[in-house]
């Protein structure tokens, strides 16, 4: 935990927001690239005038580049809004650096960000408070500083591994992390705006802009999560300033729970007195069915429940998967391990299809929400093609599955991981 002084805090603050750059905006057409439009507004304003075709809305173009979009390494799965993760080698470290974070957009990233502008910019409070707040970046910076490792986690990361298909972004394993965030807890903020006994939810919203006829993105937590101690409004990322794609200048970080969760580009949380009810916390979105189902089969939506911590799980982050090892030669496996709410009880390592399983050395995490780390040394005497796989145990008698129950939007998934080596005589 730090408590730097304001100033110092602040100076170093300022100091690493990186010069200015601009973002654009482009339109396509079926007809291919149609203008060029200096503002989003601009943009909308073509479209009230019919200057663009009936069901054809401008689609943002991030200026990807000023984003430091994408990162080398980066599997793109799509630019627009831009959506990328990282091959589980590639997550080796203990701490995740911010060039290996994976970057999930709902929409475009706001040109604030990508300018690193403050101007204007302020955290608003309001709904079932005793006193509305309008906080500036300064303001945010006199409440007590606050430094932990978490795991952050899409709902979505696993989806490609959902049988039969689902729609969405396709994520293998990547779309996880572990970095280090500072901030100020969400909890000191809203004991300053004096909670009603009305409150109980947040509804989050950030400065994104929407590039299509849905609503702005927005979700919501429960109140008791809200004034959780370790539940963060983040202003820096790994020491550094919040990176234009990780929702400068603020976000939130929402500890086990899913990474919709926590909102970036933050800019208004309205205590809410019920639960948040907008679009992406509605319907299918980011809800998983109250009981099992059969594969391909789609639940009422009121057998629907909203998705909130992560479930246990691991993955192997060493060696990179399909390499070649000789006969008798030691191999060194690695790799993390995290369980939501939870805490890790073991790891094993199985290499013949988990027939035998055998135990893995585990290290604790720096901190509560941090992820885990396991390792071990394999030597495997016999040629041919084999898998490591790795099942993690929670504290509260979970395992991971062997394969993975289904659910329509592809959420939470935690099937064990499968790594294909190649040993060789
Ligand atoms: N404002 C805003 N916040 C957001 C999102 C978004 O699209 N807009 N995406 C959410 C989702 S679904 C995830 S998984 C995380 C991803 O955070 P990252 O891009 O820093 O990895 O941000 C969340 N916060
Ligand atoms: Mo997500």
């Amino acid at each position: 935990m730090q408590h730097p002084s304001h100033e110092s805090n602040n100076k170093n603050f300022l100091d690493t927001i990186p010069t200015t750059r601009r973002n654009f905006l482009i339109n396509i057409g079926k007809a291919g690239l149609l203008a060029s439009i200096g503002t989003f507004g601009a943009g909308c304003e073509a479209v009230n005038q019919g200057l663009l075709d009936r069901g054809f809305m401008p689609v943002i173009l991030d200026d990807l580049p000023a984003a430091g979009l994408p990162k080398a390494d980066m599997l793109v799965h799509t630019e627009s809004p831009f959506n990328g993760e990282f091959a589980p080698h590639h997550l080796n470290d203990d701490v995740t650096p911010t060039e290996r974070h994976f970057v999930r957009n709902n929409s475009g990233i706001p040109e604030r960000a990508i300018k690193y502008d403050l101007n204007g910019w302020k955290l608003v409070i309001d709904g079932e408070v005793h006193k509305k707040l309008e906080l500036s970046m300064d303001d945010l910076l006199h409440f007590p500083q606050v430094t932990m490792e978490v795991v952050l986690e899409c709902a979505g990361n696993g989806r490609s591994l959902f049988v039969p298909e689902v729609s969405g972004t396709p994520w293998q394993r990547g779309a996880v992390a572990c970095s280090e965030w500072t901030g100020v807890r969400l909890r000191d903020v809203l004991q300053e705006a004096g909670l009603k006994p009305t409150a109980v939810y947040t509804g989050n919203y950030g400065e994104d802009i929407s590039n299509d006829s849905s609503e702005q993105f927005s979700r919501g937590i429960p109140i008791e999560k809200a004034m959780d101690e370790n539940t963060l409004i983040a202003l820096k990322m790994n020491g550094g300033v919040l990176p234009a794609a990780h929702g400068f200048p603020a976000r939130l970080i929402v500890p086990g729970w899913i990474g919709s969760a926590m909102q970036k580009w933050l800019n208004h949380i309205w205590i809410r007195d019920r639960v948040h009810d907008s679009e992406k916390m509605s319907g299918y979105s980011y809800r998983i069915p109250k009981y099992p189902i059969e594969p391909g089969n789609k639940p009422p939506i009121e057998d629907m429940q909203i998705a909130t911590a992560w479930r246990v799980k691991s993955l192997i982050t060493q060696p990179q998967a399909s390499l070649e090892f000789s006969t008798g030669h030691p191999i060194n496996i690695r790799g993390h391990a995290w369980a939501g709410e939870n805490h890790i009880e073991k790891v094993l390592v199985s290499t013949d299809f988990g027939v035998q399983w055998q135990e893995t050395q585990l290290i604790s995490p720096s901190n509560r929400y941090a992820w885990y780390h396991w390792e071990t040394e394999l030597t495997l005497t016999n040629k041919g093609y084999y898998e490591i796989w790795a099942r993690a145990y929670d504290d509260i008698g979970n395992a991971q599955p062997f394969t993975q129950p289904w659910n329509p939007k592809g959420y939470l998934g935690n099937v064990i991981h499968r790594l294909p080596i190649f040993i060789i005589a």
